[in-house]
């Protein structure tokens, strides 16, 4: 290898690019703050578009010209690839490619590090079989070992940072912290009896259906929306186009409010203080459920309706031990929302199921909390292939 520009060595190499805008960086950089937080590990990760990932991380400071945040090194993924010391391990997300000079120095190693293609999170049960299966390089001698996030124990299992349920149970149970964190986000607490809903979502032409139900219903809904495409949606809905964080729209019942976009972990009590949460893509999906409050999924899609398929497995998982009609709601109201429905009549099946879901979603959360945590399971891998 060439004189390394970097002397630094790492534990953990993680790259990352950044899909359709802003996709799959969520993922990435919660799995690198697990690894430094929870694992005491250096963490370095390569993104290929830092101003994307500011919108996730606005708190990065620069100490010695490094890109610093929560304890994780950031380095841009640029074409010219500078020449490193590969890190101890080493995480390629979602099938990026890692940069030819990065592999010709992996293989120059005595022992190359651990290499793990970090796959998409799917409930499928062909996971199963894949789950740590190992490919070759067709030159180099390198082996990349697949690691799909899942919901069986024969899976690396989902990001779940220390303490993550505890946190969630102290919050939920101190009406203050709800008040003082929708205070922080510009929200006054709205009057008991009212439903709080966070929408955050891919564009969604079903929106406009629910919100005029939401709008005519006999319960009061405070509609909560992270800036990000639905909030246009949302304001057109009662006939404004501002999207500025701070405005504030009522409609009948319903009162909508757009929020700044926040860090992971404001979010993530975003989520434990709501009563139904929206979430879509893989984060804030696998984050609703830790929240334990009823959700719903937005998918994101793929070709010919493969989507679908990701999402029915899903949810034939998560409603096999709920009751028939709650399931029922479930199914049809998630299906709706996907494309595949009306959306505004199923939300009235959904509404009813709530309560079912609120209990279920505890013993969910809570069984899932059993398996190890996707973290774990990589320096459990790494710590196994150096033996
Ligand atoms: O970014 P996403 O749409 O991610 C998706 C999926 O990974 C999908 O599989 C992929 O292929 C697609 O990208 C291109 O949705 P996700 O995974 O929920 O990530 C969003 C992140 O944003 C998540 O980490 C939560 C975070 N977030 C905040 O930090 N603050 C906020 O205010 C909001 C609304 C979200």
């Amino acid at each position: 290898m060439n004189a390394c520009a970097d002397e630094r060595l790492f534990d953990w190499d993680i790259f990352c690019r950044v899909v359709d805008n802003f996709g799959d960086i969520g993922v990435c950089w919660r799995l690198a703050k697990g690894l430094a937080g929870d694992h005491g590990l250096a963490v370095r990760l390569w993104i290929d578009d830092l101003e994307a990932f500011s919108r996730l991380c606005p708190e990065i400071s620069t100490v010695d010209g490094r890109l610093l945040a929560a304890g994780v090194e950031i380095r841009r993924w640029s074409r010219d690839f500078p020449s490193v010391e590969p890190a101890a391990a080493v995480i390629e997300a979602f099938g990026c490619e890692l940069p030819e000079s990065y592999l010709a120095a992996m293989a120059a190693r005595p022992s190359p590090p651990p290499w793990v293609n970090l796959e998409y999170l799917s409930a499928e049960s062909w996971v199963d079989d894949c789950h740590r299966m190992t490919s070759p390089h067709p030159r180099l001698p390198l082996v990349k070992h697949f690691f799909f996030p899942g919901f069986s124990p024969r899976t690396a299992g989902l990001l779940r940072e220390r303490g993550l349920l505890d946190a969630r149970d102290r919050f939920q149970a101190q009406p203050a912290a709800r008040e003082a964190l929708l205070r922080s986000l510009g929200v006054a607490t709205p009057p008991p009896g009212t439903r709080l809903i966070s929408l955050f979502a891919y564009a969604q032409p079903a929106l406009a259906a629910l919100l005029a139900r939401w709008a005519d219903g006999d319960e009061p809904v405070l509609l909560l929306v992270p800036e990000g495409p639905v909030v246009g949606d949302v304001m057109r809905f009662f006939g404004d186009e501002r999207v500025a964080p701070g405005a504030c729209r009522r409609r009948g019942a319903l009162t909508a409010a757009v929020l700044p976009f926040v860090d992971q972990e404001r979010y993530d009590r975003l989520l434990w203080a709501c009563d139904v949460n929206f979430v879509r893509g893989e984060d804030s999906f696998v984050r609703a459920q830790w929240a334990a409050q009823p959700f719903a999924w937005h998918i994101y899609r793929q070709e010919q309706d493969a989507h679908r398929i990701k999402l029915e497995a899903f949810l034939d998982r998560y409603t096999a031990t709920i009751e028939r009609s709650a399931a029922a709601a479930v199914r049809q109201f998630w299906l709706a929302w996907n494309g595949w429905g009306d959306v505004a009549a199923a939300w009235r099946l959904f509404e009813v199921a709530l309560p079912a879901l609120r209990a279920h979603n505890r013993s969910w959360a809570q069984a899932l909390a059993s398996a190890p945590d996707l973290a774990s399971s990589l320096v459990q891998f790494s710590r196994n292939a150096v033996k």
